[in-house]
């Protein structure tokens, strides 16, 4: 079965017990844990101008699932389980109990309304790629060509 590679966020509430149960909520789908990173407490990233009370820091970490689902019907059900752990909509990068995102479905490339894949913003996020890192250095980027170590190094020279 294809690896999906997920990133949890929590700026809000219980942010570990947010992690925890979306962990548990992932293994409730046609999917298997395969590897979790530890937890980072990470600096929000915020657009300029975005409100103070906006700066609170995450809880961060990266999880693979081995899972029957397509992209598509794995975004519905992270969907789905953010909704289930509270999570309402709110403005674009506004604090949240837990955020799911999908960073990589296999080598999947894929661009449609809805998704984009591998996920767009990877190469800049340490947030991302630390996590990453403990779990799956060497996952190679479709369209770069770079690993997830070459990125990561890239962006902590400052490169
Ligand atoms: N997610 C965001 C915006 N900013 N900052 C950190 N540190 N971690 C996140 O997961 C994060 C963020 C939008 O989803
Ligand atoms: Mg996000
Ligand atoms: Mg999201």
């Amino acid at each position: 079965m294809p690896v999906a590679t997920l990133a949890l966020g929590s700026n809000l509430g219980e942010r570990a017990a947010m992690l925890d149960q979306a962990e548990a909520a992932l293994t409730d789908l046609p999917a298997t844990l395969i590897a979790a990173s530890s937890r980072h407490v990470t600096p929000a990233l915020l657009p300029p101008g975005a409100p103070k009370e906006w700066d609170i820091s995450y809880l961060n970490a990266v999880v693979q699932i081995d899972t029957a689902l397509a992209p598509d019907a794995l975004l519905t059900a992270t969907k789905e389980i953010e909704h289930a752990l509270g999570r309402r909509p709110g403005p674009r990068w506004s604090p949240r109990l837990i955020d799911i995102d999908i960073l990589a479905w296999g080598d999947t490339v894929l661009e449609s309304e809805r998704l984009t894949i591998p996920h767009p913003e990877i190469a800049g996020r340490l947030f991302v790629l630390r996590p990453w890192a403990e779990i799956d250095p060497q996952w190679r980027h479709p369209a770069s060509g770079r690993t997830v170590a070459d990125m990561l190094a890239d962006l902590e020279a400052g490169a």
